[in-house]
């Protein structure tokens, strides 16, 4: 078969934010990884894992498809494909092993400095860039706005500046982009974690008893790291 091999398949994030929190997790519950090569799959030398290595964005799908068994992804990601899923009508089923102690973040509303924002109300109407118009708009709902959602993958801290938009909602960690682009930020609408996840329909004995086997090492990691 071409999908023949019984090794646990594990979804990271190939470059980026993720990729080394991700990878010193899995060498410090034991497994023994050669990330030399650029290449997409990655085999785990000491047990049967297979890593494989993607952006972000594929994790979640990977995992709700069944294409891998695990993945390592920020809940912000997880819940924005989760809900495009649920609106299309797609499977979007998974269980969180696991939250996780690193990509922590949180997805905010940030206007123009000069602005005087007193509430989401103020946005009754208006425009706002994102790149998370699902998890964005649950939140305007929620509280009985509506706005024009521009979807925008990146630069959406520009828009403001270009005309493109009244506000935008985009990820902040320190808050220096917000800054450096002259926004502030005046609504938290997600705080965001990084997240491992498992596949709902996995029953290989063999897998199973090897995730058994990390769960503990991961417990065990993350309460070092208090
Ligand atoms: O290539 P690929 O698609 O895999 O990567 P990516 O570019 O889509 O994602 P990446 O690597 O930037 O981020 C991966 C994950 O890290 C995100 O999905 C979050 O879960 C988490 N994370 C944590 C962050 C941040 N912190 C963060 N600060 N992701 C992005 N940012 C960006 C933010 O978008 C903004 O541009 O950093 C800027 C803000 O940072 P501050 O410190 O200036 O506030
Ligand atoms: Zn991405």
């Amino acid at each position: 078969a071409l999908i023949e091999s019984k090794k646990l398949r594990i979804a990271m994030q190939k470059s980026g934010r993720l990729s080394q929190d991700t990878q010193a997790l899995l060498t410090s519950c034991g497994l023994k990884i050669n990330l030399r090569e650029q290449r997409l799959i990655a085999h785990v030398e000491n047990m049967d894992i297979d890593l494989l290595r993607v952006r972000d964005d594929d994790i979640p799908g990977l995992v709700m498809d069944g294409v891998c068994d695990l993945g390592i992804v920020g809940e912000n990601v997880l819940e924005e494909m989760s809900l495009q899923r649920q609106l299309d009508n797609e499977s979007y089923d998974y269980t969180v092993l696991a939250r996780l102690d690193f990509g922590g973040c949180r997805l905010s509303i940030a206007v123009p400095q000069e602005e005087n924002y007193q509430s989401i109300q103020d946005l009754q109407g208006r425009t706002i860039a994102t790149t998370y118009p699902r998890l964005l708009n649950r939140y305007l709902k929620q509280n009985g706005v509506n706005c024009r959602i521009v979807n925008l993958k990146g630069s959406v801290e520009v828009a403001p500046r270009a005309g493109l938009a009244d506000a935008i909602c985009d990820l902040v960690s320190t808050g220096a982009t917000l800054e450096a682009n002259g926004l502030k930020e005046v609504e938290v609408i997600y705080r965001s974690k990084a997240v491992l996840i498992q596949r709902r329909d996995l029953s290989d004995d063999k897998q199973l008893k090897l995730i058994s086997k990390l769960m503990p090492r991961i417990q065990g990691v993350m309460q070092a790291n208090e």
